[in-house]
């Protein structure tokens, strides 16, 4: 079977170029666990839990899988300080940050041995994670779900890959190997997805969340959150309209807040249609049936091998 290898599979020790997002209330222990097993990066989200929370599941997918473990640091968490630290005293392997700038981190963490890959949105974050000592960078673009940055994959990932001597994963956008194969084209050395794991057998989200993605279709997501200076994609949803229209109806920020809080845990646990909030990328109809999580590791990589050995047929 055709491979891909990359500086970034040798530097993480996993054996294919595949990390799997760190998605808040959904990226737990036994989702990261399952995709490091089948040889890609699992990543745990800690979004806003506190420390004993990913703790446990740290603990969680260390019981299940020898192999390199991750843990997302959401910097708009009040827990981000506390989780900082349990990623050191639990000697986690990778660290992913987002939705933010992680610099008073990134000293200790790379003392403690942790590769250091914060998500960054833009060419000044690229250029100072780089002079920081950053193990390699996460580009993402605003295809992704959840927090979203201006630009789009297409746009960011090459001006990234010139900004930065790190290797380079991209994100945003990306659910099977022709969008693998076009990540490396643009000077990628792998790829992060995020919806496409929500499909994946062990990842334990509410079934009417899951078949929400399964029967998305283009034009399925939306950003709202703008105003508040936190834009945020999800499916078009009942709650993702009337919060739109709240947004720009001019409701109070607090009540906007208000009507925010704890609608992805609605939606992740409950599958509540009127107030859950579905996070999912631009991607979602294009994920198309639950299998398990190794298998979608594997699957994206063998389809954008040859598609990359054929790329060639077009120089001439
Ligand atoms: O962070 C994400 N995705 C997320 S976080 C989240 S929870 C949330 N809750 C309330 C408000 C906002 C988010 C759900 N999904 N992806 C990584 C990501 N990071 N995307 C964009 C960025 C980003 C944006 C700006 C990273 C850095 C940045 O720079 C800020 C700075 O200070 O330079």
């Amino acid at each position: 079977m055709l491979m891909i290898k990359s500086a970034i599979c040798e530097m993480l020790g996993i054996e294919y170029p595949v990390f799997q997002g760190g998605m808040a209330w959904i990226a737990d222990g036994k989702l990261a666990a399952a995709v490091s097993d089948g040889g890609g990066l699992g990543i745990i989200a800690a979004g806003n839990a506190p420390a004993s929370y990913v703790r446990q599941q740290i603990h969680i997918a260390k019981d299940i899988t020898n192999k390199p473990i991750g843990v997302n640091i959401m910097l708009l968490s009040p827990f981000a300080d506390e989780v900082a630290k349990v990623v050191i005293e639990e000697k986690v392997q990778v660290v992913t940050t987002g939705a933010g700038n992680p610099s008073k981190y990134i000293k200790e963490w790379l003392a403690a041995g942790i590769k250091v890959i914060p998500v960054v949105a833009s060419v000044a974050l690229a250029k100072l994670m780089t002079r920081l000592g950053a193990s390699a960078l996460i580009a993402e673009g605003g295809e992704s779900g959840g927090h979203v940055g201006e630009l789009t994959t297409m746009v960011l990932v090459p001006q990234i890959c010139d900004a930065t001597t790190l290797p380079v994963i991209a994100a945003g956008g990306i659910a099977d190997g022709r969008g693998v194969a076009a990540a490396f084209m643009l000077g990628a050395q792998g790829v992060q997805m995020g919806t496409r794991f929500l499909a994946a057998n062990e990842c334990d989200i509410h079934h009417i969340y899951k078949e929400k993605i399964l029967k998305a279709t283009d034009l399925c997501t939306m950003v709202t959150g703008k105003r508040l200076g936190h834009p945020v994609r999800s499916l078009r949803t009942q709650f993702a309209r009337e919060y739109s229209k709240a947004e720009y109806g001019g409701m109070p920020n607090e009540e906007l807040e208000e009507l925010a809080t704890g609608a992805l845990r609605l939606a992740v646990q409950e599958g509540d249609n009127k107030k859950g909030c579905f996070l999912s990328g631009q991607i979602a109809a294009m994920v198309k049936r639950e299998q398990p999580a190794a298998e979608i590791v594997k699957e994206v990589v063998e389809e954008a091998a040859p598609i990359l050995l054929r790329a060639s047929q077009w120089v001439k």
